[in-house]
């Protein structure tokens, strides 16, 4: 499982830093990081708005472009040891420089020559998707499409949106997105992770999106997913994930056969890796062990995500 070659669509950087990492940033800075660990020096939280705090708190010492680099070199060396071949990451400029399109221009620099570098040394293709936090707001969502749109190009690809669901509507996030889109870059946003289908619908066309992060909750609509089955809509499914934050009990709970089974795209991540003690290789085994996918069903997911991949068409074409 560890060696089959793997593509990831759903991960987001900062919350990729192994817990030694982030306490090592933060005995160099002399800070303390209070409540953010557990007793093994895993990350620590409760419930979802409780991972948030614990992420953004951890994000904290992450405060230079050079943090960013070694981030970089180190989330893409762990993903290439679990097969990952190509790897799209979501990238804050909330957490790089604060929404600043110049200080993000800085920390971007960084993160793709690493990227560059780690292409060579590890055999691994990164894409970065610029990522506005919902709970942050409207307004910082806008500043951050902008950083985006200005520098949308092969590396930056995509735009999308995380943090907490319960915030706003869709439609509150429109012109963010019509700014990204404007700039060329294509569109994934987090629904239906927590809140109602109503909202991943609301997501999907408000926002004219192409990809849904999570979305499990279509599950629970059947037009929906007749709906997002004939459009093609794909979905970032990450089940450890899922399974971490208590959304379903075990993997066997999770809906992510009865989405494919009707016929919805389905793609696999890891989302935050080391907060949910998850790797890619743990979640193929996990999809294999409790649905039977077998090497042919974990393929042909993987080229679902190969052809919903954020690159140009000849970079897809050494993916499938
Ligand atoms: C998230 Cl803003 C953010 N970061 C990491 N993981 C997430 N899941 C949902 N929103
Ligand atoms: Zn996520």
């Amino acid at each position: 499982m560890r060696d089959l070659k793997k593509i990831e669509l759903h991960l987001h950087l900062e919350g990729a830093a192994p817990a030694a990492f982030i306490r090592g940033l933060a005995s160099e800075q002399k800070v303390s990081l209070d409540g953010v660990f557990d007793e093994a020096g895993h990350y620590a939280y409760d419930d979802f708005p409780g991972f948030l705090r614990t992420y953004e708190a951890a994000t904290s010492v992450l405060r230079s472009p050079e943090h960013y680099a070694r981030l970089t070199r180190e989330v893409l060396e762990q993903s290439a040891a679990h097969g990952v071949i190509y790897t799209e990451a979501f990238i804050s400029p909330d957490f790089c420089g604060g929404g600043d399109v110049s200080a993000w221009r800085d920390y971007l620099a960084a993160m793709q020559e690493t990227a560059l570098e780690a292409r060579t040394e590890f055999g691994i293709e990164m894409r970065g998707i610029v990522t506005c936090i919902r709970h942050f707001g409207p307004d910082r969502a806008k500043a951050v499409a902008r950083c985006a749109a200005e520098t949308a190009g092969s590396f930056i690809t995509g735009f999308g949106m995380g943090g907490d669901e319960s915030i706003g509507t869709a439609r509150d996030y429109a012109w963010a997105f019509d700014c990204a889109r404007e700039a060329q870059l294509e569109l994934t946003s987090h629904a239906g992770e927590w809140s109602a289908p109503d909202t991943i619908r609301a997501a999907w066309q408000d926002l004219g999106l192409a990809r849904i992060g999570h979305g499990v909750r279509a599950v629970e609509d059947p037009c929906l997913c007749e709906d997002l089955a004939e459009a093609g809509v794909v979905l970032e499914v990450c089940p450890g994930s899922n399974v971490a934050l208590g959304i379903y009990r075990n993997v066997d709970a999770h809906p992510i056969e009865k989405l494919r089974e009707r016929g919805v795209k389905v793609t696999v991540s890891t989302d935050d890796p080391p907060f949910f003690h998850t790797t890619m290789t743990a979640e193929y085994e996990a999809l294999d062990r409790t649905f039977g996918w077998g090497v042919e069903g974990l393929m042909a997911q993987a080229r679902v995500a190969a052809e919903a991949a954020f690159c140009d068409p000849e970079t897809k074409a050494r993916l499938l």
